[in-house]
């Protein structure tokens, strides 16, 4: 009965057509000729949406030259005029949303309702906070200067957002960047090239190189001063050895295995609602996915079946229709490893809602798997995707001692009516952010990273921005006089 409008995707095709679906980098204000492509598809149905330029270590080299080249000026005008560009991006964010959104949606395969309500409008908050952050700078500051060249390499689960993490702050304290946007899903950074082009950005600020893991490792290898990653474990594991004794400032923010801890006083309705959010927006690739629950032994039985219930009314199908829950996993191989996971891992009780699955595409049905033991890979590995994981517990002490046993530490949720448990626990889990009664709370103004092996590092707020800046050497005429 439902589904999408058939226009609903004509502008963002028409945009990608206008660039004859195929794309070069954007480097120094302008596209270049396309080189050796790869394609980007569509993963609801596997139809090709673009060509894009596999980057090379030479057309990396080009951009960092071109952010080199434009950086001291960037940085010497009155912060004003940087929040000015700031916030016409943000204005032109507002302006091409729906563009944005299902270009998103068309690339990721992500819901065009979380798209539309949650990415694009969190991505022109990040740009706006930050032209905030811009003009208050030299007061507040006024011994800070920027690093210089900062390198973004990002994943894509939310390619855009994740492009504004990065961006907006170092923008804002005076870098240049070089951004290599996730092979996966290149086309919402390269319609933002185009934006910033509308938005008057001098030429050089910010540059864009496409390509795969190969030129993520030849960008982190470039002269640039900094590189912000987030991605897997495993790459900012080698981002961060590659980086070793070069100087280079590093901020990593990687997976994690969230805890979702129910206590058996708490809301039941609102923590299954709460569980919806947590692991099944987006698929669950999300780095912060509560995809661990932890339910107290005596609501476990009702718990499950208020949860299984609820997951029986998901909906799952083309992305691009309002109704639907969730949408496709971002590509095949990713598809794969969570199936191979689940398969592989026969042990505990599998519950698989019985929504349909489109006949085409990549999709996987929202999944419960209960009675698992700690040393199951399915309680211990990142799966990224609509699968969550759970066991029970007895006590608060035992709640905590699970909930820390994994290598990871990006988030925790906790569930209780009782707030002085809440406060009690929170400090007690090891986490970059614990949300009580509520789960993936985001807001620009909030720094948001991880502890152990979650990354290091915060992106938003002021410590975020402080990642994007050093002490300046201060003029010799300026300090103090020796007694
Ligand atoms: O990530 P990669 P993948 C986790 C999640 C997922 C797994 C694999 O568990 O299942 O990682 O995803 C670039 N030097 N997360 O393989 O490879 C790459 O081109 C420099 C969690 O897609 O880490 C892309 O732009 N860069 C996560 C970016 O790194 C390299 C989000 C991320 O890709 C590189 C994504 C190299 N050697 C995946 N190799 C989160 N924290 O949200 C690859 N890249």
């Amino acid at each position: 009965a439902y589904g999408p409008a058939p226009e609903s995707a004509a502008e963002a095709l028409a945009w990608i057509a206008s660039h004859n679906a195929t794309f070069g980098h954007y480097i120094d204000g302008s596209f270049t000729a396309p080189g050796q492509t790869f394609i980007t598809r569509n993963p609801a149905t596997g139809q090709p949406l673009a060509q894009v330029t596999q980057g090379t270590a030479e057309d990396v080299a080009r951009a960092v030259e071109a952010a080199r080249r434009a950086q001291p000026k960037w940085a010497r005008l009155p912060a004003f005029r940087r929040a000015e560009y700031l916030y016409a991006l943000a204005r032109l964010v507002q302006k091409h949303s729906r563009l944005f959104a299902v270009l998103e949606t068309l690339d990721n395969g992500k819901p065009i309702r979380e798209s539309r309500d949650i990415d694009i409008p969190l991505v022109a908050r990040h740009f706006s906070y930050h032209a905030g952050l811009a003009q208050l700078l030299p007061s507040e500051h006024p011994d800070l200067a920027p690093l210089g060249v900062c390198g973004a390499i990002i994943p894509w689960n939310f390619p855009l957002l994740m492009l504004a993490w990065k961006v907006a702050p170092a923008l804002a304290a005076g870098n240049t960047v070089v951004l290599k946007p996730a092979e996966y899903t290149p086309l919402t950074a390269l319609l933002f090239a185009d934006i910033s082009r509308e938005a008057g950005l001098p030429k050089g600020v910010l540059n864009i190189v496409t390509g795969d893991g190969s030129t993520g490792a030849a960008l982190v290898d470039a002269p640039v001063d900094k590189i912000a990653f987030t991605g897997s474990t495993s790459v900012g594991k080698r981002i961060r050895e590659a980086t070793a004794g070069t100087g280079k400032a590093l901020t990593l923010e990687l997976g994690g295995k969230s805890p979702y801890i129910v206590f058996d006083d708490a809301d039941l309705d609102s923590a299954v609602e709460g569980l919806v959010d947590a692991i099944w927006f987006n698929q669950g690739q999300v780095c912060c996915a509560g995809s661990r629950l932890l339910v107290q032994e005596g609501v476990a039985p009702r718990f499950y079946d208020k949860l299984k219930r609820r997951m029986d009314g998901l909906r799952v199908g083309d992305p691009l229709d309002k109704c639907i829950d969730i949408g496709a996993i971002v590509d095949p191989i990713q598809l794969d490893t969570i199936t191979r996971l689940v398969q592989d891992n026969p042990e505990g009780e599998h519950y698989q809602a019985p929504c349909p699955l489109p006949a085409q595409g990549c999709f996987y049905p929202p999944t419960l798997i209960t009675g698992l033991g700690t040393a199951s890979p399915l309680m211990q590995e990142e799966i990224f995707g609509p699968v969550l994981v759970s066991m029970t517990f007895r006590t608060p002490e035992e709640a905590v001692q699970l909930a820390n046993n994994t290598r990871y530490g990006l988030a925790a949720t906790v569930w209780t009516e009782n707030i002085n448990l809440a406060l009690d626990i929170a400090p007690k889990l090891k986490a970059g952010v614990v949300w009580i009664n509520a789960t993936n709370l985001f807001d620009a103004a909030a720094g948001f990273g991880g502890v152990r092996e979650s990354g290091f590092g915060r992106e938003g707020g002021w410590e975020g921005l402080m990642a994007y800046l050093k002490p300046a050497a201060r003029p010799a005429a300026l300090k103090p006089a020796a007694p």
